[in-house]
């Protein structure tokens, strides 16, 4: 007799899943029962760490994440990092236990209301399936829904009396879920762009995840294209010193429009239009200038549809690059005025600043390394003083609710061999600071740097935008991250004296398992 939990973990492994990050309880314990040896099972002390490492760990390998999570409380403690993977667009599967069959025509103890709502609505499909031999097809259904453009989570809620009961064995079957767009409406597209006079393109998470990284820069070069990156874009599409590069859009209307106002044609690709974060000065409906046309090639059509304005093509990213580079060649065009150079900046008595530790941490990462970040404040001089060049070397989320960075970075950095910098504001660290206890025991290569401004530096930011005075909740005074490292197994170093940075991050970045530098920025 094969068992639905034998079923189920042959699924798995079908699909190469073989990594089960998770947080355990009573209803949870059988799916493990005689757990073959090809799997391993990645232990998380909360449940928001297990979703977040789970994230990092499929957006390393390319291969969809799983996740389980212990009944209601456990999935409930894990929502935040789902509504994150939802927006990252991460094929995240998440495994929730629940009560056993028998018991559900009561309330029994830790068991889950409505299971399949409780995701909704950052869950792409969510069931609990209507029978146990129903597990392990329900199962490969919802890992291809999680790994079909636009991806993102999905939830199947599996009583504990399941694992043990019969199953009939899952054919293998593969779903190509690559959407190519409509071949005449890139067409009428690549004419457009060839004949426009000032193109600029806004590049998007989707061209990294999508694989399209080198591609838009030949179509970059091809056109003289200026080019921008999305606002808040949770990877980096575009050579960030290319001589094409013209930075990144704020999340407001206004500096919006006037970036884009120079450009009669707009080619958003990969990215919403737009994910803002303040109002802004609104001049006009939409932060599209008047006079300007806009196309936008998205793999979401739930972004294109709400995109105001213009053109949108559903299609993956690669496809519609590919479709444009075979279109007419633009007439000569000049290049855009290239982006002034950021200036170096020196050490100063007074103590270490945003822009020296991002500077530092430029000139000593090693050029494979990957960056993950959650330092909201430290945005800026990251831009200026920290660019990518390369494919899949920056990851932030995408949806700007904290504590993903960290966990994400240790699932990251299981998933590949490089080395991977967290780069994660004092309060973010806070989120999910489990996550250190998990790089510890998976004895990770993973360089946690803290910025430690002792605040809430961008709700500061916020409060002077809101003319709020004295904000409160933002001062976060006491805290040692040496110390809560040291409690979890890992090495720390904090650094006060500019002379001490890079000494310390140098050591830090060669050491073969994780290390916190906490520095203390003024
Ligand atoms: C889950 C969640 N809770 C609260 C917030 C609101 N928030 C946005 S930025 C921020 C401050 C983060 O502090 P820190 O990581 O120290 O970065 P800093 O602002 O100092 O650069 C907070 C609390 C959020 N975005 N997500
Ligand atoms: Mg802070």
């Amino acid at each position: 007799m094969t068992t639905v939990r034998e079923a189920s973990l042959a699924v798995l492994r079908e699909h190469g899943i073989t990594t089960i990050f998770g947080n355990p309880g009573s209803t949870e314990l059988p799916m493990f029962r005689d757990f073959p040896d090809d799997f391993r099972y990645a232990l998380a002390l909360q449940e928001s760490v297990a979703v977040a490492m789970a994230d990092g760990f499929a957006q390393a390998t390319g291969r969809p994440g799983l996740v389980n999570l212990h009944s209601a409380a456990g999935v409930g403690h894990g929502l935040g990092n789902v509504f994150t993977a939802f927006r990252n667009r991460t094929p995240l599967v998440v495994v929730a236990g629940q009560q056993a069959r028998s018991l559900l025509v009561g309330e029994p103890f830790l068991f889950a209301e409505r299971p399949a709502e409780f995701g909704e609505p950052y869950v792409k499909f969510s069931r609990e399936p209507a029978r146990a031999a129903d597990v392990p097809a329900t199962l490969a259904r919802a890992i291809h829904v999680a790994s079909t453009p636009p991806c993102g989570p999905v939830l199947v809620s599996v009583p504990v009396d399941d694992w043990d009961r019969p199953a009939g064995d899952v054919s293998a079957h593969r779903v190509v879920g690559s959407v190519a767009g409509d071949p005449d409406a890139l067409a009428h597209v690549a004419d457009r762009l060839a004949a426009a006079s000032a193109p600029a393109f806004v590049v998007g998470g989707e061209v990294d995840r999508d694989g399209a990284f080198d591609d838009v820069v030949a179509l970059a070069e091809r056109h003289a294209a200026r080019v921008y990156a999305a606002p808040m874009s949770p990877r980096c599409g575009f050579p960030e010193r290319h001589r094409l590069f013209g930075g990144f859009l704020p999340a407001a209307h206004d500096g919006i429009r006037a970036a884009l106002r120079e450009h009669d044609l707009v080619l958003v690709l990969g990215a919403p239009v737009f994910p803002f974060h303040t109002e802004g000065a609104v001049e006009g409906d939409t932060a599209v200038p008047e006079g300007t046309t806009l196309v936008q090639l998205t793999d979401d059509p739930a972004h294109a549809a709400w995109t105001p304005i213009g053109t949108s093509i559903v299609t993956g990213v690669r496809h519609g690059v590919h479709a444009l580079l075979a279109g007419p060649p633009p007439p000569e065009r000049p290049l855009p005025a290239p982006c002034p150079d950021i200036e170096r900046v020196e050490a100063e008595d007074e103590g270490i600043t945003e822009e020296l530790l991002l500077q530092t941490l430029a000139d000593l990462r090693p050029a494979d390394s990957v960056v993950v970040e959650e330092a909201p404040a430290t945005r800026g001089p990251m831009h200026d003083h920290l660019p990518f060049d390369r494919p899949a070397s920056f990851f932030t989320c995408a949806s700007g609710g904290l504590g993903h960075g960290l966990p994400a970075a240790v699932g990251m950095a299981m998933g590949r061999y490089e080395r991977v910098v967290a780069l994660v504001g004092d309060g973010s660290a806070m989120y999910g600071i489990q996550a250190l206890w998990s790089a510890a025991q998976q004895g990770v290569p993973l360089t946690v740097v803290v910025v430690h401004n002792a605040r809430y530096r961008a709700l500061d930011q916020f409060a002077e935008h809101f003319g709020i005075s004295k904000p409160v909740g933002t001062a976060l005074p006491g805290l040692d991250f040496v110390a809560l490292a040291a409690g979890q197994g890992v090495p720390g170093v904090r650094v006060e004296r500019p002379g001490e940075l890079a000494p310390a991050l140098t050591e830090a970045l060669r050491s073969p398992g994780p290390v916190v530098v906490d520095v203390i920025v003024r």
